[in-house]
């Protein structure tokens, strides 16, 4: 059986990496439309071997499609999500757009995949920077539950889009040349006051909330507690940019509900699909976003107990955002369902 699949946002960082991952992972696709703004309307793309020309994105595009692969923004797919439901097809979104709508999954295969089966025709991918997160802390979810979460992210321009990828290149490009860089779209593209990336840290991504809290700092709170339907985890998250292009890096500490055993806990990381640990302080080997980059897995390493509270863990959590992120998230899901049907 072959599949239908349109791509939206074909062009975009995500778009691409999805497009790659559809024929990394040899998915069973028939026809394929690649769908982009006017804007790139006419440009060419390869896929196994064969041209295909990017179209503007347009309702009647979903014609015949069976999945529909969304990441052109949240306002794309509030627009055309419900469009390409209409005409059949099964749409995986990756914006925020439906995450938080009570009747949508909000899939982790590595997690929740049972919510997969109750979609109505749309099903969220996670926030990047929750993703890997929740795919570190499941194993010891479920074999000690967790109360508390504090964590701080260490994040790649390339989660903010291929604009912020290309102006930290040119902002880094300036420098080196001894001239001063204009900053033009962190920390966040549609807010006018920019601040400098290259060679520097910026403690915000996306807009401020009411509560002091950014967006993305209220994704990891929300969408975690969704995912592990328990909507009493305690998360507290501090959101950060790092000059980095791919591969997210999590500060992560837990307080689990029971006791564990170090030991105990190594075995249960390894063990868990998606997963790969590295920890070997006297080697000095321990994930970095260089580690994880094109790989489709989650990198956890200092993994060490709290000096002062008894069931409290510290762990280092690294993932390709635009990958286990993102596309390859996305692609997971179509695949269990293709596995599944
Ligand atoms: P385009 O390249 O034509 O602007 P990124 O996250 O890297 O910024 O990418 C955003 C993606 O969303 C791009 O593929 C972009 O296409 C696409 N996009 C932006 N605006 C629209 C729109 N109005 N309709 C369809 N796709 C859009
Ligand atoms: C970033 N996590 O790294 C953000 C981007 O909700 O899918 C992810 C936006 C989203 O900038």
């Amino acid at each position: 059986d072959r599949y239908n699949v349109a791509v939206v946002g074909a062009t975009g960082a995500v778009g691409q990496k999805i497009i790659e991952t559809l024929e990394k992972r040899n998915f069973p696709v028939g026809e394929l439309k690649l769908l982009a703004s006017a804007r790139s309307a006419g440009q060419q793309v390869t896929f196994h071997g064969q041209t295909y020309t990017v179209e503007e994105a347009r309702p009647e595009a979903f014609e015949g499609i069976d999945f529909a692969l969304f990441s052109a923004g949240g306002s794309i797919s509030e627009k055309l999500a419900p469009a390409a439901v209409e005409r059949g097809a099964v749409v995986i979104d990756n914006t925020s757009a439906f995450r938080m709508v009570p009747e949508v999954p909000l899939v982790v295969p590595e997690v929740n995949p049972h919510m997969i089966g109750q979609h109505q025709g749309i099903i969220a991918n996670p926030n990047c920077s929750t993703i890997q997160m929740v795919v570190a802390l499941k194993p010891l979810y479920d074999a000690y539950g967790i109360e508390r979460i504090i964590l701080s992210t260490y994040q790649a321009v390339s989660g903010a889009g291929q604009n912020a990828i290309n102006d930290l290149l040119d902002q880094t490009r300036a420098i080196l040349d001894g001239k001063q860089p204009e900053p033009k779209v962190l920390p966040v593209g549609s807010l006018p006051k920019k601040h400098q990336q290259a060679f520097n840290v910026i403690p915000q991504i996306d807009a401020f909330t009411d509560n002091g809290y950014t967006k993305e700092e209220m994704k990891m709170v929300n969408e975690t507690r969704k995912i592990f339907g328990d909507p009493d985890i305690q998360v507290t998250p501090t959101t950060v940019r790092v000059p980095v292009l791919y591969g997210h890096s999590e500060s992560v500490y837990i307080e689990t509900k029971d006791a564990f055993d170090m030991e105990d806990v190594v075995q249960l990381l390894q063990q868990a699909p998606g997963i790969k640990v590295v920890d070997n302080p006297a080697a000095q080997e321990y994930p970095m976003a260089v580690t994880a980059e094109g790989s489709y897995d989650t990198y956890v390493g200092r993994i060490r107990r709290d000096l002062f509270h008894p069931r409290g863990l510290n762990l280092w959590v690294v993932s390709d955002n635009v990958l286990k992120g993102a596309a390859w998230n996305a692609v997971q899901i179509a695949e269990y369902m293709v596995k599944t049907r």
